[in-house]
């Protein structure tokens, strides 16, 4: 992945898709009422030590309650779409077979809101919170559970699909398969590197029967995968770094696309996990490369990278750019990498619609004075990643929608409540929502086309 200028000239096209994005149990709280069941986070989240501060997400941004006004905020910001996830065990409390009404008329009254002020719903089947009970199977160590996806999201088609006609599977397998296997950070905190190739697998298929699944049902719409992308660079021209920086990028960056588009895992991962490396079946290599309608991509920063023998997994560690910008998550502020990331994408696996799916920073804003939260650094985050968003496009890259991370500040996982990503600020203790100037901002970008941004 070279970076590449990203110039820009005109404005962003009419059919643009601007918006932002959530997920559940990041805003929604109440994850059990009206019976819902637990998930494999609600249970995570309970153990000593997992959270910072204790945090749970049993409030949250009590969006279950609230997503009424919350909708008005967005129509107030002009978001032409939201993107959000639907918490599987809040409609399948089982994970599978009996379906939960109440926990469906949620999002279905969600979708028909959004609808109704002009806002088109982007739904993700899977942004990382598992039914506890499907957990007790296994999960996605469990080959099953592919099917046992499958299952719910042609449920998710049946019963949501007249409302809801842009779907994503998975949210950042990487992050499922990093996360929750290899280091054990995220729900359900197993630290057991040799299970991540076949959690891997299992994701991949259960993707790829979900979207069969929408196929058969014969609906309206589009159905993609999310994945999060960051360019990876050596941090000397050393051959030693050179090789540690194609590692990271194959497990990274490489793991779940080169499957899905050229039918095969990179090499560097069969070799880096050696014995316990998988023998894939070849009908399901096939199966994974089911096509999809467009492809979303996360991007947050890049990462410079060196062999390191006592690093992580893959024998690499990260050098950290003293010299840059860094945010809260201490993520070195890169914007020419998502032109880097989007123009990679379409040279690797062609030419396919693409959207920006997730983008944004966590900074300490300052409090709440005279009504405004003043955050200049997030509005000049989003400003350089929206132009470079703006070159790709003008280099032939056929994006087609921007997404915020996030619509408001929200459970960061372990981070808890400490790191605020949101254009609109939330107290937890009163549940007041403000608008950041970053939210006025993106406000003008949209109702502009980008042509509010300088240099258009
Ligand atoms: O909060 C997360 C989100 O759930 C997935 N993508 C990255 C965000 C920031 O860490």
């Amino acid at each position: 992945m070279n970076d590449e200028s990203n110039g820009s000239a005109a404005g962003f096209p009419e059919t643009f898709l601007w918006g932002a994005a959530t997920s559940a149990y990041q805003i929604e709280g109440s994850p059990l009422a009206d019976g819902a069941g637990p998930s494999i986070w609600d249970e995570f989240c309970r153990q000593p030590g997992r959270i910072a501060g204790g945090d749970t997400g049993d409030v949250a941004c009590d969006h279950y309650r609230r997503f009424r006004d919350d909708i008005e905020l967005m129509a107030q910001i002009g978001l032409r779409s939201y993107r959000f996830s639907i918490a599987w065990s809040r409609v399948m409390p089982e994970g599978r077979g009996r379906l939960n009404e109440p926990g469906l008329a949620f999002y279905r009254e969600l979708a028909e809101r959004l609808l109704e002020r002009g806002i088109q719903p982007f739904a993700t089947l899977y942004h990382w919170d598992l039914p506890a009970a499907l957990q007790a199977r296994g999960g996605w160590t469990n080959p099953d559970c592919a099917y046992w996806f499958a299952d719910y999201a042609a449920q998710m088609f049946r019963q949501l699909g007249e409302h809801i006609t842009f779907w994503s599977t998975l949210n950042e397998p990487w992050v499922v398969v990093d996360g929750a296997y290899m280091t054990g950070a995220h729900a359900p905190g197993q630290a057991v590197p040799h299970a991540v190739p076949r959690v891997a697998h299992t994701l991949l298929r259960g993707h790829a029967l979900a979207v069969q699944a929408f196929r058969a049902e014969g609906r309206p719409g589009q159905i993609g995968l999310v994945v999060n992308l960051e360019p990876k660079h050596a941090a000397s021209s050393d051959t030693a770094d050179i090789a540690a920086m194609e590692r990271a990028h194959a497990y990274m960056n490489r793991q779940f696309l080169d499957p899905v588009f050229l039918g095969s895992y990179p090499e560097e991962l069969a070799a880096a996990f050696g014995n316990a490396w998988p023998l894939f079946p070849a009908e399901e290599m096939r199966l994974i490369q089911e096509p999809i309608d467009f492809l979303g991509i996360n991007y947050y920063s890049r990462s410079v990278v060196c062999d390191d023998p006592a690093g992580d997994f893959f024998g690499v560690s990260r050098v950290r750019q003293d010299g840059s910008e860094h945010t809260e998550m201490d993520w070195e502020v890169y914007p020419e990498g998502l032109g880097s990331v989007l123009r990679w994408v379409k040279r690797r696996y062609g030419d396919l619609p693409l959207y920006v799916t997730e983008n944004g920073a966590a900074f300490n804003d300052p409090p709440v004075a005279g009504g405004r939260i003043v955050d200049d650094r997030r509005i000049a985050y989003l400003r350089d990643h929206l132009k470079a968003a703006q070159g790709a496009l003008r280099d032939g890259v056929d994006l087609r929608g921007y997404f915020v991370w996030s619509l408001f500040d929200n459970f960061e996982w372990s981070y808890g409540y400490a790191k605020r990503f949101g254009i609109i600020g939330v107290d937890f203790a009163t549940q007041q929502r403000v608008l950041k100037d970053s939210a006025r901002f993106y406000a003008e970008v949209i109702a502009s086309r980008g042509r509010s941004l300088p240099d258009l």
